[in-house]
């Protein structure tokens, strides 16, 4: 009998991180199972990472490089499909510069240094990625606020915790897996959930606000109103280390709990008793989610929450939220190469001169890549790479996405399925999963670790995304910046800390050594070495420098002529723990847990409209109409209506596999009017909708009879 072979991983189902020990007989993986020394996940893992095996031998996965034809998709070689991609890419340089050819990612997937760097030696300054409304939002925002990201330091042991629209049990997002919280919060921490519904954490908490969505700046602006009010701000930390505090002290008397009330739909009193439980409460963090970033707000509210902890003195204190200290390995930067893309270049970047913290951060927003495609202005992006993304699912005005992605001249989708955005591609490339890669997984984390990734198994042709780069490199002229092998990569990256790929991998991770307030010696890396209340950078821009709130655009406060036909609130967006967005809903076990699209209502307010529980549901916003089963909750407030993201029928055999029937991002809006001014952030969780009971049977039942 075959030998069954332990291989110590790390999961990426997700942004990844946990550890996991892959079993492997004859060649496959037959189980996967968490590592209790992980010092991440301690041995934990959530539905997704155990469902790897079903989506790695997938009957519908894609195990070699295809080229479409009139007939459909051909299997073609490796060295075709590379060839026929890098013979396009030279053609649209030498005719339209590096700037015609958009590379493209999603969410963070561990492999965008490679990316980055193959975008940058290739010269072009147009990145598309997630990073506008997610994350890398943040990220620019505290970079010019505080000159880093501040993450919750659940190892300090915080006493209470603020979970600021975030639901980190079901999302374990970016460098926060939950099992840490849940540590801190079983301590005995006191738990602020600002939610505007009650899930888990809601139902668990001290104190629960529910918030009206896409209002957390204007509630961020109360806490500080009342902090400062009652003077319970950290007076030292203030005095020697906010730049702008009396302009900021001027501003937030705009915003006195009261009025604050009226916007956010939180009453006063628990405003006020929250934000002192915050502040009176030492050391105590601030858990962000993602929600905050999906604004029109996203910049200014980053900026409140990280003025809320250096006012409070808990900025980079134990306890608080803290400046990991990264573990010594080549920096994203440095192996990103993004001192190689020239200012001529940088200067091209789509939207970059309005998208300031955009361009600061090397990204476009989606909006912008779509219009110049479209309407051929400032110039046309000519070829388009996308690696591990589905915008037709996952970005605002899906219509216009899946437009503009059929019409460019060149597309190729590096993806494991082919999606509705892979059905559109001219190539398509088959990638790996984490449990075929060899990686130094979490390298773009700011929460001090990095993990080992390492191979357990190889499936059909399917290369893993930093090779792909890397020989796509090579093909391009950029030889002497790549190398022979992907280990080899990895040994540079590794090189500061004195280990190979082949040490380090045995060894598992490794963690930098921490050290708090390191502002005492050094100051912050923003312009003036402090926290900036008052921004230097965005002054320089020509932008207001003091944060404020400005209302949600498609709101009853901002469009009431629209309530009459769209009277709720639509909060969109709300992960489940089962899928990844447009991920996995060909995944078996999955699937079966939840089988089709939720939309929450209010019990009431089902009532109202004749809506019954599993009921399927139209909703319907000023750009149009979707489907999905009602769910009630009595939750969430009745004029609130919750609904998932991502949702497409891979079982449909149709190339769209019908990624318009319930796909949220049909109803979302990308008016670059109404997005974040400096980042192009979207909307993506507050609009104005209708619903009504789906009465068309033969549409409800449309992909439910197919094969
Ligand atoms: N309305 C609304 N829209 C949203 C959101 C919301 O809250 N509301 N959330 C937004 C957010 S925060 C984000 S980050 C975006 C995410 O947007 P995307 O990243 O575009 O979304 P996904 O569906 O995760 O990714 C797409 C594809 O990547 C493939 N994939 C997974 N792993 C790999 C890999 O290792 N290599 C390769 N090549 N492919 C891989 C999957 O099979 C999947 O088809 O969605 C956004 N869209
Ligand atoms: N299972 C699973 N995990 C994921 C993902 C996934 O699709 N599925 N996506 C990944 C990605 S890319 C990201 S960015 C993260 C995001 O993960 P999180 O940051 O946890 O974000 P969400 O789960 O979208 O929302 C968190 C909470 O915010 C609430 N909320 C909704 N609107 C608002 C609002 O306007 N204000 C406030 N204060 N709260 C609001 C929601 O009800 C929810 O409880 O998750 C990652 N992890
Ligand atoms: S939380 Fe993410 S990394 Fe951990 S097991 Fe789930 S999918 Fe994998
Ligand atoms: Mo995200």
């Amino acid at each position: 009998m075959a030998e069954v072979k332990k291989i110590r991983t790390a999961c990426r189902s997700c942004h990844g991180g946990c550890g996991v020990i892959a079993h492997v007989k004859d060649g496959k993986v037959m189980k996967v199972e968490g590592d209790p020394e992980s010092p991440i996940s301690h041995g934990t893992l959530c539905s997704k990472g155990l469902a790897i095996t079903q989506l790695v031998y997938h009957p519908d996965r894609v195990l070699y490089p295809m080229k479409k034809t009139d007939k459909g998709w051909n299997r073609i070689s490796w060295d075709s499909a590379l060839d026929t991609i890098a013979e396009k890419f030279k053609v649209v340089i030498e005719r339209h510069g590096p700037e015609a050819i958009v590379i493209g990612q999603g969410t963070g997937r561990d492999y965008e240094s490679f990316l980055y760097r193959f975008a940058n030696l290739l010269g072009t300054p147009n990145v598309l990625t997630a990073g506008h409304m997610c994350y890398v939002s943040r990220v620019g925002a505290t970079l010019i606020t505080c000159g880093n990201l501040p993450v919750c330091d659940y190892e300090g042991e915080p006493k209470c915790i603020v979970v600021w629209g975030c639901n980190s049990l079901w999302t374990n997002p970016d460098e926060y897996k939950a099992e840490g919280f849940w540590r801190a919060y079983k301590k005995g921490a006191k738990l602020i959930v600002i939610d505007p519904r009650r899930g888990f954490l809601a139902s668990k908490a001290d104190l629960w606000l529910q918030l009206r969505p896409g209002t957390d700046a204007a509630l961020a602006m109360g806490f500080h109103n009342v902090i400062i009010e009652e003077g319970l701000y950290d007076t030292e930390f203030v005095g020697k280390y906010i730049h702008g505090w009396d302009g900021f002290v001027e501003r937030v008397k705009k915003y006195p709990p009261e009025h604050v009330e009226d916007i956010t739909w939180v009453q006063r009193d628990l405003i006020r008793e929250a934000a002192r439980m915050y502040a009176t409460t030492s050391p105590a963090c601030i858990q962000w989610g993602v929600p905050v970033e999906q604004s029109i707000n996203c910049t200014d509210c980053n900026r409140l929450l990280t003025g809320l902890m250096a006012a409070t003195g808990n900025l980079d204190a134990p306890g608080g939220n803290v400046f990991f200290v990264p573990p010594p390995v080549r920096t994203v930067s440095e192996f990103s190469r993004h001192k190689d893309l020239s200012l001529e270049q940088r200067k091209k970047r789509l939207g970059g001169e309005q998208y300031r913290l955009a361009s600061r951060v090397a990204l476009i927003s989606p909006k912008s890549a779509w219009d110049s495609i479209l309407s051929g202005k400032p110039y046309q992006l000519k070829a388009a790479l996308l690696c591990g993304s589905n915008p037709v699912l996952t970005r605002a005005n899906a219509r216009e996405v899946y437009q503009a992605l059929q019409e460019i001249e060149f597309l190729t989708v590096i993806d494991f399925f082919l999606t509705p955005t892979g059905e559109l591609a001219d190539i398509f490339l088959p990638a790996a999963t984490w449990l075929e890669q060899n990686y130094v997984g979490d390298f773009w984390k700011r929460h001090g670790y990095v993990v080992a990734r390492q191979k357990a198994v190889e499936v059909g042709e399917c290369w893993q995304d930093h090779k792909i780069f890397q020989e796509l490199g090579k093909r391009m002229g950029q030889e002497k910046y790549w190398w022979d092998t992907l280990e080899q990569a990895l040994d540079y990256m590794l090189e500061p800390s004195g280990l190979t790929w082949d040490e380090f991998k045995e060894r598992g991770y490794l963690k930098g050594k921490m050290r708090y307030r390191k502002y005492q010696e050094k100051g912050f890396s923003t312009p003036t070495g402090k926290v900036e209340l008052h921004s230097t950078t965005l002054e320089k821009w020509g932008h207001d420098p003091l944060p404020q709130y400005r209302e949600v655009p498609e709101s009853p406060v901002s469009k009431p002529e629209l309530l009459g036909r769209y009277p709720y609130v639509l909060n969109v967006g709300l992960r489940t723990p089962t899928f990844f967005h447009s991920a996995n809903r060909m995944i078996p076990w999955l699937r079966e847990i939840r089988p089709d699209p939720i939309v929450e209502i209010h019990p009431e307010t089902a009532k109202k409209h004749g809506i019954e529980a599993g009921q399927w549901v139209r909703i319907e916003s000023p750009r149009g109409h979707i489907r999905q089963r009602a769910k009630l909750n009595h939750g969430i407030d009745p004029r609130v209506i919750v609904a998932e993201h991502g949702w497409w029928f891979p079982e449909l055999k149709d190339p769209g596999h019908g990624w318009d029937i319930s796909n949220v991002n049909v109803l979302t809006d990308n008016d670059p009017e109404i997005s974040d001014p400096v980042m192009g952030s979207t909307n993506l969780r507050a609009l104005l909708c209708n619903i009504s009971p789906c009465d068309d049977p033969e549409e409800e039942t449309r992909w439910e009879e197919s094969p």
